[in-house]
């Protein structure tokens, strides 16, 4: 069995490629971007995975469903209400869906494992947690909920502080933690440290059963260079106090990760990541077409799993 703890955009490409190899797939998604929009319960990266999973992602913005059109956004804005969230009109059935089973007392995993189904997606996709939590971001104009501060601002505000609310109360999801127990091999995606995967292994549970087998643990890092492969990673890192680089990413994970890929272009890294008692492993981490997320999906499996 493998887990792959996931954030979205970042993400999804290789859960893809790990998909096309193996059906003993369980992907762990974040939970802290989800945001309540017009009192329908969206959830940005547990649907990228499974719209991404289903081969119906929108490749291009990297977000909801391709092919998809936007009349309930138009609608919305006739009518003089909020739309810089913009939910597509294939993507609001799921939405409509999620939430008449929230309001019916169903948990996010009980729907999110309904929705798989309809997909007839074989991987299984699991909430880090059923509870609600997200990231706030303190920004030059106050906190606000990390997609205000992404899509509503486009993450032009200065920045000074970033946390996950109601992580403290949130309880792991135990299908999660019992996946991570019984993995083979548990692999962080190369998505945003700070606001994907953070969250997920900031849920004490989850943070323990890593630490107890960081061997088996191995990170892809999302940055190459001092770049992120995409969206605002070093902006939160930098704000966080972690250095924006493949080291930055080893220092995070160094508690709970002995393994990191990094790309075969950070070689000057090598020596200091080492140094944390890591692992490192060079080749090819930017993933452009299926083959890519296959190649590379592949090179973890063969270097890793005993399967
Ligand atoms: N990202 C945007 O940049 N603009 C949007 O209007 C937007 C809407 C949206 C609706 C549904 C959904 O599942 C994702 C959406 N995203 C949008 C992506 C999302 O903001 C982030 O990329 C993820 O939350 C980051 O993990």
């Amino acid at each position: 069995m493998i887990t792959l703890l996931a954030g979205g955009t970042g993400s999804v490409k290789l859960a893809r490629g790990i998909s096309k190899m193996r059906d003993d797939l369980t992907v762990i998604s974040n939970i802290a971007d989800n945001i309540w929009f017009h009192g329908l319960y969206i959830c940005p990266d547990i649907d990228t995975i499974t719209y991404g999973l289903a081969y119906i992602l929108d490749k291009k913005r990297g977000w909801g469903v391709m092919d998809d059109s936007f009349m309930f956004m138009e609608q919305l804005k006739k009518l003089g209400q909020d739309n810089w969230f913009k939910i597509g009109d294939k993507d609001l059935a799921l939405h409509i869906v999620r939430t008449n089973f929230l309001n019916k007392g169903k948990s996010l995993s009980w729907i999110t494992e309904w929705i798989r189904k309809k997909f007839s997606i074989s991987s299984r996709i699991i909430p880090a947690s059923d509870d609600h939590v997200e990231t706030r971001i303190e920004t030059s104009q106050g906190e606000m909920h990390i997609q205000e501060f992404w899509v509503k601002n486009h993450a032009e505000l200065d920045i000074s502080y970033i946390r996950y609310k109601g992580i403290e109360t949130a309880t792991a999801n135990s299908r999660a933690v019992e996946s991570i127990k019984n993995s083979e091999l548990v692999i962080i995606a190369p998505g945003n440290p700070i606001s994907s995967i953070g969250p997920i292994i900031s849920l004490p549970i989850i943070r323990k059963e890593l630490e107890s087998k960081k061997d088996s643990v191995i990170a892809v890092s999302p940055i190459v260079g001092n770049s992120p492969l995409s969206g605002p990673a070093s902006k939160y890192m930098q704000v966080m106090g972690m250095e924006s680089s493949p080291f930055g990413i080893a220092s995070y994970y160094k508690d709970i990760a002995s393994n990191l890929v990094i790309s075969r272009m950070d070689d000057e890294y090598q020596y200091k990541i080492n140094k944390l008692g890591i692992n490192v492993y060079k080749t090819n981490i930017v993933m452009q077409n299926l083959q890519d997320e296959i190649t590379l999906s592949n090179y973890i499996l063969s270097n890793f799993s005993k399967a």
